[in-house]
C-alpha cells in the first residue's frame, strides 16, 4: 500500500511535477503485509490510534481488547497455531506493561509472538524528564523475550519488522518486543525509498536437520530399548509435522504419553497412548523419546520418584534448541533439529520390519490403561445435582467426541486437571491451556485467537477464578460475534467454595467467592447468551446449542463447592508451615 501523500512543491501556482511521500504508520503496515501477517490484537489509545485505525483501512484484522494481557495472550496463542508471529500492540508505559506478562508468558511457552508498543520520545525518556507516559521500555522488555529492537528512523521500519520476525520464529520461537517512539510514525520518507526498503522474509524458520551420527546413536539406543516411551509435547504440535510423528510413533510400535497441548496430536483413544497409565510409563520405561517437550516441573525434572529406580532411564531427546539438552538430567542421545526433520532422519534408518517393542511391556501398559478407564467410567455417567466435576466433565467428554474439530480452551485448578484427563482430544492443535507456567488468565485470549484465526467453534472450559482473570473479554467476543461458548465450573471460589475466616470474622476467606454468582448474566449484559445450568442435561444443551448456533454464548455450570481439592493436582508443590495453624 502507498502512502499517497502527495506535495506539490511549488507554491506559486506553477504545476509541478509532485512528489510521492510514505510515513512511519503506512511503512509499518507495508512491511507486515509484505509478510503476511493481516491481523492485529491490541488496544489503541496514544501514539498508537492512527495506526490501527490506518491498519484496519488498509484492510488488516484490527482487533481490540479490554486489556493489553488478553491481547498478548491471543497473540502467542495466534503465533502458537500459525507458526508466523502473532501481533500485539498496546501504548506506552502501562498498555506496554499490561502487554508485557503475555510476551513473557508466550517466550516461556516458544510461542512466537511480536509485541508492538508505541513509545515515549528517547530524548526526554533518557533525561528522565517526565514525558506522557514515560517509561525505558526496550530496557524493561528485554529480559522478558528473546529479542528486543527499537526503530528510530523510518526507513529502517523494513528491516526491524523482518528481524523480529525471524527472531520470533526461527530456532526456539519466542516473544519479540519492537519499540516504536510516538515521532517515528509521523516520520516522513520519499515513497520509492521507503517501498525499497521494505524486507519480505525468505524462509523465517529454516529447516534445522540432525547429524547423521546423532541419528544413528539415537535409532540404537531407541533398538536396544526393553520398556521404550515417546513423549510428545506442545513443540510437537508447534512443528506442525503431525504425518511424521504419527509414522514415528506407529512404525516403532512405542507407547506414547501426550503432554496436554500435545493431547489430540495422535487421538487419545489410539490403541498406542499410554495416557491413562501415565504413572507406569514413566516409573517403568527405560528409554524415553522426547519429542518437543521439556524436563521441567511438569515432568518432574526426568527424575525423582515418579522416574522409578535412579539410573534406570536413557533419555532420547528431540528439540531444535541445543541448550535443552542435559537441562535436568543426561540425554543419551541428543536429537538437535526441527521436528520434521529429525522425524524423517529417524524414519529414513527405521526399516518397515523395526523391531517392536516386547510385549510384556506393551501388556502391562494396556492392562493398566484399560483397568484407569473402566474405573473412571462410572464416574463420567452421573447425574448428580449439584454437578461434580467429573458429571459436568463426562457430559463435555461426549460433545467434544461428536465434534471433534472444536477448539477447547481450558484454565483453572480442578477444573483444568480434570478436563486435562477426562476430555479426549482427537485432532492435533485443538487444546490450549495454562501451558508452562500453569498461568491462570490465558482463557479469553486464547478463546478468541482461536476462533480469529481457525474460524471453527470454541469451547472455554474455565474455572470461575481462572475466568475472572479474563472475564472483561466477553464484550470483545460479543462485538466480534465469535463462536465461542464458555462454560464457568462455579464451585464457588478458588479450588473449593467452603473456606471459612479462621478467626470466625465476616470478611470472607481468601480462597472464596461470591457465593451462587451468576456469571451467566455478564454475557446477557453484551448481548451475548447467558444460561444457569444445573443438571448435566442442561448443561449438554446449552452446549450443543451453542456450538450448533455459532452465538457467543456463557454457561454458569454449577458445581458442588465440595467438590474440588487444593491446588487441584499440585497440591504437593504448595510450601507446608511448619508453625501449627491455629
Ligand atoms: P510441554 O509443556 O508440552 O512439555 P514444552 O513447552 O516444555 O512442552 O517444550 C516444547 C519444546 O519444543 C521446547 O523445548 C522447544 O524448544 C521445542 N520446539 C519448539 N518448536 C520446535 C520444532 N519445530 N522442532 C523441535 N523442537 C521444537
Ligand atoms: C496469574 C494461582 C492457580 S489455580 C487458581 C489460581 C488463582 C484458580 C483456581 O480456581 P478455579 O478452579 O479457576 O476456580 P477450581 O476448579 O479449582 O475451583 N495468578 C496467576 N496464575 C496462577 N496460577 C495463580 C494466580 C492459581
Ligand atoms: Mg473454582
Amino acid at each position: 500500500m502507498s502512502a499517497n501523500i502527495k506535495v506539490d512543491e511549488n507554491d506559486s501556482g506553477e504545476t509541478e511535477p509532485v512528489q510521492n511521500l510514505t510515513d512511519g504508520f503506512h511503512l509499518l503496515i507495508d512491511a507486515l503485509k509484505a509478510n503476511d501477517l493481516n491481523t492485529i490484537y491490541g488496544v489503541p489509545g496514544i501514539p498508537i490510534t492512527d495506526f490501527g485505525r490506518l491498519a484496519q483501512a488498509s484492510g488488516m484484522r484490527v482487533l481490540s481488547f479490554r486489556h493489553e494481557q488478553h491481547a498478548g495472550n491471543a497473540a502467542a496463542i495466534a503465533g502458537y497455531l500459525t507458526q508466523k508471529p502473532g501481533l500485539c500492540l498496546t501504548v506506552s508505559a502501562p498498555g506496554f506493561l499490561n502487554g508485557l506478562t503475555a510476551l513473557a508468558n508466550a517466550t516461556t511457552n516458544c510461542f512466537p509472538m511480536i509485541l508492538i508498543s508505541g513509545s515515549s520520545e528517547r530524548e526526554i525518556v533518557d533525561l528522565q524528564q517526565g514525558d506522557y507516559e514515560e517509561m525505558d521500555q526496550l530496557a524493561i522488555a528485554k529480559p522478558m523475550c528473546k529479542a528486543a529492537y527499537r526503530v528510530l528512523h523510518a526507513e529502517d521500519i523494513g528491516i526491524a519488522v523482518a528481524r523480529a520476525i525471524r527472531s520470533a520464529v526461527s530456532g526456539r520461537p519466542g516473544g519479540v518486543y519492537l519499540d516504536l517512539p510516538a515521532k517515528l510514525f509521523g516520520q516522513v520518507i520519499d515513497a520509492d525509498t521507503g517501498a525499497m526498503s521494505i524486507v519480505k522474509v525468505i524462509d523465517p524458520a529454516p529447516a534445522q536437520w540432525p547429524g547423521q551420527d546423532a541419528v544413528e546413536r539415537a535409532l540404537s539406543v531407541i533398538k536396544s530399548a526393553k520398556k521404550p516411551l515417546i513423549i510428545l509435547g506442545k513443540g510437537a504440535a508447534y512443528a506442525q509435522a503431525d504425518e511424521a510423528i504419527r509414522h514415528f510413533v506407529e512404525t516403532s510400535g512405542i507407547p506414547y504419553l501426550p503432554m496436554s497441548m500435545a493431547k489430540g496430536l495422535l487421538p487419545d483413544t489410539h490403541p498406542q497412548s499410554a495416557g491413562a497409565a501415565r504413572s507406569l510409563a514413566l516409573k517403568e520405561s527405560d528409554v524415553v523419546i522426547m519429542v518437543g517437550a521439556r524436563l521441567n516441573w511438569l515432568l518432574s525434572h526426568g527424575k525423582g520418584k515418579s522416574w522409578g529406580e535412579p539410573g534406570s532411564k536413557r533419555f532420547v531427546q528431540i528439540d531444535i534448541e541445543p541448550r535443552e539438552m542435559d537441562s535436568n538430567v543426561e540425554i543419551a542421545a541428543p536429537l538437535v533439529g526441527d521436528i520434521a526433520s529429525v522425524m524423517s532422519s529417524l524414519a529414513a534408518g527405521m526399516t518397515s520390519n523395526w523391531p517392536k517393542p516386547p510385549a510384556e511391556w506393551l501388556n502391562a501398559i494396556n492392562e493398566k490403561r484399560d483397568a484407569n478407564l473402566a474405573r473412571m467410567a462410572p464416574k463420567l455417567d452421573g447425574n448428580e445435582v449439584p454437578m461434580n466435576f467429573h458429571t459436568a466433565l463426562g457430559a463435555l467428554k461426549n460433545i467434544i467426541k461428536e465434534r471433534p474439530e472444536t477448539m477447547l480452551v481450558n484454565e483453572g485448578a480442578n477444573t483444568l486437571d480434570f478436563a486435562r484427563s477426562i476430555i479426549d482430544m482427537y485432532q492435533p492443535r485443538k487444546r490450549l491451556d495454562v501451558g508452562t507456567w500453569g498461568v491462570m488468565g490465558i482463557g479469553m485470549g486464547a478463546a478468541i485467537a482461536a476462533a480469529v484465526e481457525t474460524g471453527l467453534p470454541v469451547l472455554a472450559v474455565e474455572g470461575d477464578s481462572a475466568f475472572g482473570f479474563s472475564g472483561m473479554e466477553v464484550e470483545t467476543i460479543c462485538r466480534y460475534q465469535l463462536p465461542v461458548c464458555i462454560v464457568i465450573f462455579n464451585n464457588n471460589g478458588i479450588y473449593r467454595g467452603t473456606d471459612v475466616n479462621p478467626t470466625g470474622g465476616a470478611e470472607a476467606a481468601p480462597t472464596v467467592f461470591v457465593k451462587n454468582a451468576r456469571y451467566d448474566k455478564m454475557m446477557e449484559a453484551f448481548g451475548g447468551i447467558g444460561i444457569s445450568a444445573e443438571t448435566r442435561d442442561e448443561l449438554t444443551k446449552a452446549v450443543n446449542d451453542a456450538l450448533d448456533s455459532g452465538k457467543p454464548t456463557l454457561i454458569n455450570a454449577v458445581i458442588d463447592e465440595n467438590a474440588g481439592t487444593e491446588s487441584g493436582r499440585i497440591g504437593n508443590l504448595n510450601p507446608q508451615s511448619v508453625v501449627s495453624k491455629k
